[in-house]
């Protein structure tokens, strides 16, 4: 079968998105609404197991905050905390806060010209896609991507896989014509529970995670003049991911 499409995580697999992004747009969102949260740097790597950000808030307050008195309403609190977040992290990435990876637009560019199909699957809320895509991929790059799945739109987000089998099924391809790109151990869950071969780029915060089932596990996408870190897999003698690579590894073992 040939390789017809990729599937990209966004946070964590196409921009740092974490620690300076989404935890500083938690952060200011609790202080827009009074609350005196606040989320170190260790602390939200923790909180990161838990994906989605009204998800992971819930937990926090269940897990970290059990003095805090939750109102009546508070599934409405979460989500007006989570609107203002949303707010606050699209205006930073609006400011060209957060720049994608290494290797990542190169990529992007080699798989178009050559006329791979690409997808997106995030557990991210949608605008906080087409934020990125728009600021710091290219204006109107949105349109690269043939679906984009993200967020509410399937009920059970990573580590289950119904976000990939969403995008599989609106592109009417099997597992076994694609590759997704992650960054996570929720990640590589939900795409291998959709059968799907996985390349990992790891980042400070999935380092130390379990990426036993990744065809291969890299520091990064890498560059020719910044080659990449291999740390599980067969690369042959590439320094950086190419579409020659990624389809010995489709066709690999
Ligand atoms: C990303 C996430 C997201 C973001 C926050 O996981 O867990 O929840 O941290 O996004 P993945 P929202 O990279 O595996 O998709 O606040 O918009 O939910
Ligand atoms: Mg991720």
């Amino acid at each position: 079968m040939f390789l017809e499409a990729l599937i990209f995580d966004v946070d964590g697999t196409l921009a740092d998105t974490e620690r300076d992004g989404h935890r500083l747009a938690f952060n200011a969102a609790f202080r827009e609404f009074g609350l005196d949260w606040n989320w170190d740097v260790a602390t939200y790597g923790q909180l990161l197991a838990v994906t989605g950000g009204k998800e992971r808030m819930k937990h926090y307050v269940d897990a970290l905050q059990p003095d805090f008195v939750k109102p009546k309403d508070f599934d409405s609190l979460v989500i007006e905390l989570h609107q203002a977040k949303t707010r606050h992290y699209t205006t930073l990435l609006a400011q060209g806060g957060i720049p994608l990876r290494p290797g990542v637009k190169r990529l992007l560019q080699e798989a178009r010209s050559q006329g791979m199909r690409l997808a997106i699957a995030t557990t991210t809320t949608p605008e906080n896609v087409s934020a990125l895509l728009e600021h710091s991929l290219a204006p109107g790059s949105a349109s690269w991507f043939e679906q984009i799945g993200a967020g509410d739109i399937v009920p059970a987000k990573k580590p289950a896989s119904d976000i990939y089998t969403w995008v599989l099924e609106r592109m009417r391809l099997k597992p076994a014509q694609c590759l997704a790109f992650e960054d996570s151990a929720n990640g590589i869950q939900a795409s291998r529970g959709a059968q799907l071969k996985t390349v990992i780029t790891i980042n400070d915060y999935t380092a130390d995670h379990d990426f036993t089932e990744a065809t291969a596990v890299l520091s990064g996408l890498g560059e020719p003049d910044a080659p990449f870190k291999v740390l599980q897999g067969d690369v042959g003698a590439k320094q950086y991911v190419d579409l020659e690579l990624l389809r010995a590894w489709h066709v690999g073992a």
